[in-house]
């Protein structure tokens, strides 16, 4: 069954503040019946519902007569609701007793529980919101920071919609123009030249380029940063992650090998969230099979992160240091950190600095590596300064490389999905224009470029995208 199927006319009803103990709970009531729903239960009859206008009285079990709780109940006419339609939130104390009561009571007057999202769902429908916006509310109810919850606003408030909508405008003046062209061949008559066309997509394709470059960005915002921290055992992960986080959450110890399996911690830092990952160090000389299991995860973790911090120890020989450490490792996206500095004298450091960029040199000779002096770090643990040393390097420089946080971003997988199919079918009808290709399999590619962008924002949509969309919102929203 899909998402909402055959219940457009049932009025629905649930909590839509979190089910527990709390001053006050709001119960929604949504549907073309929800004023007479409510009245059923309310202890003054033949009540006027004036929208936006509460008021305040008894919420009554019909059956026993006796009173559930004193309420405030806000009613909204339809189209001036969230949903569109009729709508009625009442307040009321805030306990799972007392809401199951009122829930049982809109039930008996006719009303239906609502299923998660439902609410959201209808708002949709009723062209409250397209899907851009909808994905949005999900984004600012789950999102884990202030950065991350201003994005899902923005989005909420349109701006990313209205990026999609600028483009989609632009396809729709080329696709008519081609599609004159056509009907007026026949005459000889030429519409618009190519050259129009071309130049018109072509900065199309520019802000359309833009766009998808933000995913990363918009990612960052909704999910947060993942920084891995990986090395040779004992150069002192573990406690780096520990200082990071301002608490002593990995074990540490001066056995190598101390650290088994991955270990994940969040932080906020300016606004941000970081999810730090601990892993066990690499090392390829040991027998151990559950340590061999340890090190195949770190190199995995690696692959995932956003930027990979390479810990190694300053204090001995690099050139020592395993091969694996350095071996498929992003460079552009690795900030090396020699630890243990306050063993060596500040004299050493450029030396050793020297040693690292000769080293990846040598290992990485097959895509030349321009070693960039905010790719290293010198780090000790003893001081706790080291935090902000890090993490400001990381917010910095490499965030700043590589997301853009004040841009509107799209956020998810699949509006990033829907963009690039849009964007790829364009830079076809580009190439078609220039190869002088049919008018008519110029207009099917941009048809297909102007529906992906449809979906982006709903206007066109398939049941399973929105049961996917839906699906993931909580009840009562
Ligand atoms: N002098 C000094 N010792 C450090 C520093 N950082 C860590 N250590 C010590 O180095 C040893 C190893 O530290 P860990 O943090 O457990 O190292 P690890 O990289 O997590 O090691 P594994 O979990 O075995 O891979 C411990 O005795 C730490 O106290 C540092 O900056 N300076
Ligand atoms: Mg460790």
């Amino acid at each position: 069954m899909n998402f909402g199927e055959g219940r457009d006319h049932f009025t629905i009803c649930s909590v839509s503040t979190p089910m527990g103990y709390g001053g006050i709970s709001v119960i929604r009531v949504s549907g073309r019946h929800a004023f007479e729903i409510t009245q059923k239960s309310l202890k003054k009859k033949n009540r006027t519902f004036e929208s936006h206008k509460a008021f305040l009285d008894e919420f009554l079990n019909t059956q026993t007569l006796k009173s559930i709780d004193e309420v405030l109940v806000l009613p909204f006419e339809a189209g001036k609701s969230f949903t569109g339609e009729r709508v009625v939130e009442i307040s009321c104390h805030g306990s799972p007793v007392i809401c199951t009561a009122i829930l049982n009571e809109l039930c008996r007057n006719g009303a239906e529980l609502a299923i998660n999202g439902e609410f959201t769902y209808r708002a949709f429908m009723n062209d409250r919101l397209d899907l851009v916006q909808a994905e949005s509310i999900l984004s600012l109810i789950h999102s884990h920071s202030e950065l991350g919850s201003e994005l899902a606003l923005r989005q909420l408030k349109g701006e990313l919609s209205s990026k999609v909508t600028q483009i989609k405008e632009d396809i729709v003046w080329c696709l008519a123009h081609i599609e004159a062209g056509i009907d007026f061949s026949e005459q000889g008559i030429t519409v618009v030249e190519d050259t129009v066309l071309i130049s018109k997509l072509e900065s199309v394709n520019a802000h359309f380029k833009d766009l998808l470059d933000t995913f990363e960005t918009g990612r960052v915002l909704k999910d947060g940063i993942v920084l891995v921290l990986s090395g040779e055992p004992n150069v002192g992960k573990s406690s780096l992650m520990n200082i990071l986080l301002g608490n002593d959450r990995s074990i540490v110890s001066d056995i190598a090998g101390t650290t088994r399996d991955v270990i994940r911690e969040d932080l906020l830092y300016k606004n941000l969230k970081f999810t730090l990952v601990d892993t066990a160090g690499i090392r390829t000389n040991s027998n151990d099979p559950i340590e061999k299991i340890g090190v195949e995860r770190s190199i995995k973790e690696r692959k995932d992160s956003f930027i990979n911090l390479v810990i190694l120890d300053a204090s001995k020989p690099l050139k020592d240091q395993e091969d694996l450490i350095f071996k498929d490792l992003n460079l552009e996206r690795t900030l090396f950190i020699l630890n243990k500095v306050d063993l060596l004298k500040p004299t050493e450091l450029p030396a050793k600095q020297a040693e690292l960029k000769a080293i990846l040199g040598s290992i990485i000779e097959e895509k030349p590596y321009i070693f960039d002096d905010n790719s290293l770090l010198f780090t000790t643990c003893k001081s706790t300064e080291t935090k902000q040393l890090v993490l400001g390097r990381v917010y910095d420089y490499w965030i700043a490389k590589f997301a853009h946080i004040e841009s509107v971003s799209v956020s998810s997988v699949r509006q990033r999905e829907e963009l690039r199919q849009a964007y790829e079918l364009l830079i076809k009808v580009i190439n078609g224009l220039n190869s002088q290709l049919g008018s008519e399999f110029i207009a099917f590619d941009l048809k297909g470029s102007l529906m992906a962008l449809q979906r982006t924002v709903g206007e066109v949509y398939d049941d399973q995208i929105l049961d996917k969309v839906f699906k993931e919102f909580c009840l009562g929203k």
